[in-house]
């Protein structure tokens, strides 16, 4: 019942204005809708990347397991393996068998060679609760919802048989190797389905000597639930190895997808121009002006990623008329900076006023209407969103593009 209540209050809230549904129960649903969608705030940061699984950015290599991997901006080969736990001991099959998996398909996968049938629904996305056909009580609801289509994750395959995926249930070990790219920093991934008899699952993460930096171990989330895993910004990484599963246990079916990482090469200088919050409003994938690809640095739902708690994505939020709200009014220009940022400098000033906007964004997001209603807290709002629109205006340094001169540039 709640969920349904939930529902209708967000649509009530696109409709017409948070005004139709903040009574102090509400508010709860509102706060209530943010937290089960934690899992789908997995975001890129800018100058990060993202390895996705998704197709176009795997390779196979002669065996047909997978080898190599691109990330969302490009860089590549990382390298990946994945590893057969030999069952109850501590030592590990010899021939890699990492494979992706399509986690948004029908229940069970067919076992060619054994005629068997096996149970796959806690591997996939979203639950049932979420329009999907994954099914478990960690994914059903609350902080580990699975909620929404991850498409394809990395496994270690069950069978020897790559055209049969199907994860491995005794566990194993995953081996991501950014060697090619140096060294990176690592932010998250993202982990389906560790059960409490999971429990010591963990991400280890190694130097260029092969020292360990840095260990960080998975929550239990239940039964196909689905967790954003801190990795620490952890610096210095060149190779990642998930652990899933305990040593001299037979347990460790899970898979991992959106692994967020930072190239940590010399920053080459931003030379870009920045564009208004109304370039940005009108040039995502929901149009109507031509799709602008900067879009999908914010994370692989692009314009459609949840923006902080406010239980809306960065374009519905563009889409809301700001009439006196200083939460829109930021929040519009902050969007617009962050996009810009991507491509153009920004001065120490700009950065300020950005983090400072991100702060307050986020500890308010669940509860739009009340900022409008303190004059006060309106008036900060709209300050930082001053500093924003000069930035985003190309007043504050960093000059608005020319579609003129970039036109003729050939950009
Ligand atoms: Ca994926
Ligand atoms: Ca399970
Ligand atoms: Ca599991």
């Amino acid at each position: 019942m709640k969920k349904h209540f939930i529902r209708a209050c967000y649509v009530a809230a696109l409709v017409s204005s948070f005004y139709a549904c903040t009574t102090p129960a509400e508010e709860e649903g509102i706060a209530e809708f943010a937290k089960i969608h934690k899992a789908a705030m997995a975001e890129i940061s800018p100058g990060c990347e993202m390895i996705t699984f998704e197709p176009g950015t795997y390779k196979r290599g002669a065996d047909g397991f997978v080898t190599e991997l691109t990330s969302s901006a490009g860089s590549g080969p990382v390298l990946v393996s994945a590893f057969r736990k030999i069952s109850t001991s501590s030592t590990y099959q010899t021939k890699s068998v990492a494979n992706v998996f399509d986690s948004f398909q029908a229940k069970t996968v067919q076992d060619q060679e054994k005629a068997q049938q096996f149970h796959v629904q806690d591997l996939l996305t979203p639950n049932t609760n979420y329009g999907g056909f994954g099914i478990g009580v960690g994914g059903a609801s609350t902080a580990y919802a699975n909620d929404r289509n991850l498409g394809n994750l990395l496994i270690i395959n069950r069978s020897d048989n790559f055209n049969v995926a199907y994860d491995y249930s005794p566990g194993g070990k995953m081996i991501i190797d950014f060697s090619n790219l140096g060294t990176v920093t690592l932010k998250a991934v993202t982990v389906i389905d560790i059960d409490s008899y999971e429990a010591g699952s963990e991400v280890r993460m190694y130097g260029t000597d092969g020292e360990l930096l840095k260990a960080v171990p998975m929550e239990v989330s239940g039964d196909n639930g689905v967790q954003v895993l801190n990795l620490g910004d952890t610096k210095g990484v060149q190779t990642m190895e998930v652990y899933l599963g305990l040593v001299n246990e037979e347990t460790g079916s899970a898979a991992i997808d959106n692994i967020e990482f930072c190239r940590e090469l010399p920053e080459e200088p931003k030379t870009g121009c920045t564009r208004t919050q109304g370039y940005w409003k009108t040039h995502s994938q929901s149009g109507p002006a031509p799709y602008d690809a900067t879009w999908s640095k914010i994370g692989p739902a692009a314009e459609k990623t949840p923006f902080f708690n406010s239980g809306m994505s960065y374009i519905q939020i563009m889409q809301k008329p700001v009439q006196g709200n200083g939460y829109y009014n930021l929040a519009h220009q902050y969007i617009a900076a962050k996009l810009n940022m991507y491509t153009a400098y920004a001065s120490d000033e700009v950065m300020n006023a950005f983090n400072q906007a991100t702060t307050l964004l986020s500890n308010h997001s669940s509860n739009v209407v009340a900022v409008k209603s303190n004059k006060k807290l309106n008036a900060e709002f709209v300050k930082l969103a001053g500093i924003l629109d000069a930035y985003n205006n190309g007043n504050l340094g960093t000059a608005h593009c020319d579609d003129t001169s970039s036109a003729k540039a050939g950009k």
